[in-house]
């Protein structure tokens, strides 16, 4: 009895097993069909843009290395990555000014508020002095500025720190000038080109990157040319961007002549009809005559196609300092540089450095970095700047 009803029962747990393995078969095979549409075929936009990169890019015509042309993921004018990043607000200018310059605020702001707080007397016109120098701001600019400063109060009447520091501020926006800071731009219908030259390390492709994602919110479509051919790496960093903002990339194989990267960069952007293009550079400075004879064949190709380029922009890192100053000599006898990039405001308590760079190599600072994700750029405003200098003090 009990082995007639075990029988019937094991037949009976079998094909609930099977039952059971048949609808999870079932159910992995649907789910598996459910993702290969997502990811396999390519969408018939992505098709399009890969035939038509194809017919531009170039492989090894004549011994040359291969040239890519990279479209961008999606062809759409704002590619889904940058919406996504874009829709985290970015902080207003002033304020984020004022967030990731705390660490010269440190040197500078808390300096000036204790030194004249005790009374402004000869000690705290020297203890300013070097709270200026020590902020990178260079000492013949800093003796000026303190001359001026002393003269002022005296004139004037300023007695308190709070009337001392009013006056400080508007010293250094006197001293940070009303340079014109916008991006010239081509006025016909030919691509305009910026190219980025700089020490390794200063920022550059980061901050091109930055660039692009600006330049492809205004609505404009971009070519990124990696002639940074020095490592792969400069190339992969550079596609990345190309990714995340939605820019075409042209790159070419490492080793390869960054000149011609650029020439077939600048072929890109007009057969494309490209709004802009941004050219990344290498910048060793280990072997200067090569280096900046490397630049100069950059820039003439280049002018030679488009005629003279709309910006020739210095990438400086503020957390060199005075250093990065003489350094960036080197790049202004080889290519006319047509304004300054300043990274890495937000690491550096040496901010300062934005009026010596200024005044010693006689250029306007247009942009400044002030960290290292995508919204970290902006145009340089002496007032946001200096207000970010000394507001809230105490924090
Ligand atoms: N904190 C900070 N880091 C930056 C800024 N700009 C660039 N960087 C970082 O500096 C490093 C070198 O940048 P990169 O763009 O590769 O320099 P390149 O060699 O001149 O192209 C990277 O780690 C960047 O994230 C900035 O404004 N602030
Ligand atoms: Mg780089």
């Amino acid at each position: 009895m009990f082995d007639v009803l075990d029988t019937a029962q094991l037949v009976g747990v079998l094909i609930a097993v099977a039952i059971l393995l048949v609808v999870l078969l079932a159910f992995v095979a649907v789910r598996r069909r459910g993702d290969d549409r997502t990811v396999a075929p390519p969408r018939p936009d992505e098709e399009v843009a890969a035939s038509d990169d194809d017919v531009s890019a170039d492989r090894d015509e004549g011994g040359v290395a291969a040239t890519d042309v990279i479209a961008p993921p999606e062809v759409p004018d704002t590619p889904a990555a940058l919406v996504e990043e874009v829709e985290a607000e970015p902080l207003p200018l002033g304020e984020r000014f004022r967030q990731r310059l705390a660490r010269t605020r440190n040197v500078l702001g808390v300096s000036v508020a204790e030194l004249f707080g005790r009374g402004v007397d000869e000690q705290a016109w020297e203890g300013l002095e070097e709270a200026l120098i020590t902020a990178d701001v260079g000492v013949t600019a800093t003796m000026e500025i303190v001359e001026e400063l002393r003269r002022r109060s005296r004139e004037e009447g300023a007695t308190t720190a709070d009337a001392v520091l009013d006056l400080l501020k508007q010293e250094l926006r006197a001293a940070l000038g009303t340079a014109d800071r916008t991006l010239a731009r081509a006025d016909d219908r030919d691509p305009t080109v910026w190219l980025v030259t700089g020490v390794n390390g200063t920022g550059k492709t980061t901050s091109i990157g930055k660039l692009a994602a600006v330049e492809r919110r205004g609505g404009r479509s971009v070519v990124l040319a990696a002639a940074d051919t020095f490592r792969a790496a400069a190339a992969e960093q550079l596609g990345i961007w190309a990714q995340r903002t939605g820019a075409h990339l042209v790159r070419k194989d490492e080793g390869a002549d960054p000149a011609s990267v650029a020439y077939e960069a600048y072929d890109a952007a007009t057969t494309r009809d490209a709004d802009l293009l941004i050219v990344d550079t290498a910048g060793r400075l280990q072997n200067k005559r090569e280096l900046m004879d490397e630049l100069g064949k950059v820039k003439r190709v280049l002018e030679k196609q488009a005629g003279p380029l709309e910006e020739t922009l210095l990438v400086l890192d503020a957390t060199t300092g005075q250093n990065g100053i003489s350094q960036a000599r080197a790049f202004l006898d080889a290519v006319d540089v047509t304004g300054i990039v300043l990274t890495k405001l937000d690491g550096s308590s040496r901010g300062g450095i934005v009026v010596a760079v200024q005044r010693e190599l006689g250029l306007p600072v247009k942009l400044v970095g002030l960290g290292e994700g995508i919204d970290d750029l902006a145009t340089f405003d002496p007032e946001l700047f200096v207000a970010g200098l000394f507001s809230d003090v105490a924090s």
